[in-house]
């Protein structure tokens, strides 16, 4: 197996990278990947199974000539942060969609299968007391640029299924979260804004309930679609991991020894989505899929001991992504 992994340097994507090397020693894998701020060579350091080919998504001859050689695709590459998509919506636009779109013909034309990786968020949000949660039949109806592209993507992915007969599956996963995560993202920016001597910051009133898994679990759940999803269809991934921001905050603060009140209130997101939760039990019972890292404290604490111990690869990062967020007031 020759597999194609888009955005295979970021943080989900080199996670699965890393499970498939593991589990799979006998496959090669080409990461296709821009290296943005989000893209990081070191992620996939020490990995002989693995070829980085540096291009953009939206480059048409580079995404061809890249499917051709491949057997099948895995498609991470994306724009991922929800406040970069409020106040500069444009490269949403671009990798997302037409990145999503260069890279579907590209597939039609070579007849290769796809795995397409999505988010809980296309779904929108649900109240606090909702007794449902996300399925794969649940409408759409995306809040941000970010979600609205990320959904756009999807739909795009779903008609060339349909139209062209292409060979594709998707995924929509909840909130990750685990070592290689960008500090621009709620968990790891909590445990540097600590590490470096400062509060963790707050969004508005801390109410809005995420559904946390860990990466390894994500890339777990893709690699049986991969080998095992039925063409065509939907797979919803999640670990029944619903907790708020604030309780989030407090057990971080806990486990790094600080009071669990030391934290600031800051600007809220404005369109601010209440809450995601999963219903995976169509990957449950189809795939037979368990998530493994179930212990959401024991989870954390490894994240915040990852970060830590790699305070190296992390500080760049750091000071650019909280200079923006200085601007916006959060
Ligand atoms: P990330 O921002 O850490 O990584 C994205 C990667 O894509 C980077 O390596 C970046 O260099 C690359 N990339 C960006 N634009 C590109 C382009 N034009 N051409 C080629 N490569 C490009 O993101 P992540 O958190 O690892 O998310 C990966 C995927 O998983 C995304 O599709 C995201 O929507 C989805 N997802 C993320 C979460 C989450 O909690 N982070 C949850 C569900 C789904
Ligand atoms: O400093 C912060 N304070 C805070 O309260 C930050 C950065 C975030 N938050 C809140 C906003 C959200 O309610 O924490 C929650 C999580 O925020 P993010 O890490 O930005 O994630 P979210 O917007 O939920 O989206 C994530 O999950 C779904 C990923 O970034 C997406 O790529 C994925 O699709």
């Amino acid at each position: 197996m020759r597999l194609l992994v888009t955005g295979g340097a970021g943080f989900i994507g080199s996670n699965f990278v890393r499970h498939v090397c593991a589990e799979r020693p006998d496959w090669e894998v080409v990461v296709f990947d821009l290296l943005t701020y989000a893209g990081d060579r070191r992620n996939l350091a020490g990995l002989e199974q693995v070829k980085l080919v540096q291009a953009d998504i939206c480059d048409e001859p580079a995404i061809d000539a890249a499917v051709a050689s491949a057997d099948a695709v895995v498609h991470f590459a994306a724009e991922s942060h929800n406040d970069n998509s409020l106040h500069s919506p444009w490269p949403f636009v671009q990798t997302n969609v037409v990145g999503t779109y260069q890279l579907l013909e590209s597939v039609r034309r070579h007849e290769k299968r796809l795995h397409h990786i999505s988010t809980d968020e296309v779904y929108g949000d649900l109240e606090l007391d909702d007794p449902a949660k996300f399925r794969p039949d649940t409408a759409y109806n995306p809040s941000s640029p970010y979600s609205s592209t990320k959904a756009a993507s999807d739909l795009l992915v779903r008609a060339w299924m349909r139209s062209f007969g292409v060979q594709a599956t998707i995924s929509n996963c909840s909130n990750n979260y685990g070592p290689y995560q960008h500090v621009e993202k709620f968990i790891p920016r909590q445990i540097t804004e600590i590490l470096e001597g400062r509060r963790p910051k707050l969004y508005g009133s801390g109410e809005n309930v995420r559904d946390w898994i860990h990466t390894e679990d994500h890339s777990s759940g893709v690699l049986a679609i991969l080998e095992r999803g039925r063409i065509g269809e939907t797979y919803l991934i999640g670990a029944d991991g619903e907790r708020n921001n604030r309780a989030v905050v407090e057990l971080i603060l806990e486990l790094m020894g600080r009071e669990r009140n030391d934290f600031d209130h800051v600007n809220d997101r404005p369109g601010h989505d209440l809450r995601y939760a999963i219903d995976a039990s169509k990957l449950r019972e189809e795939l037979g899929w368990r998530p493994r890292y179930n212990d959401f404290r024991a989870g954390l604490e490894a994240t915040i001991a990852w970060y830590r111990a790699n305070v190296a690869w992390w500080h760049p990062q750091k000071l650019e992504t909280e200079a923006k967020y200085q601007v916006l007031g959060r």
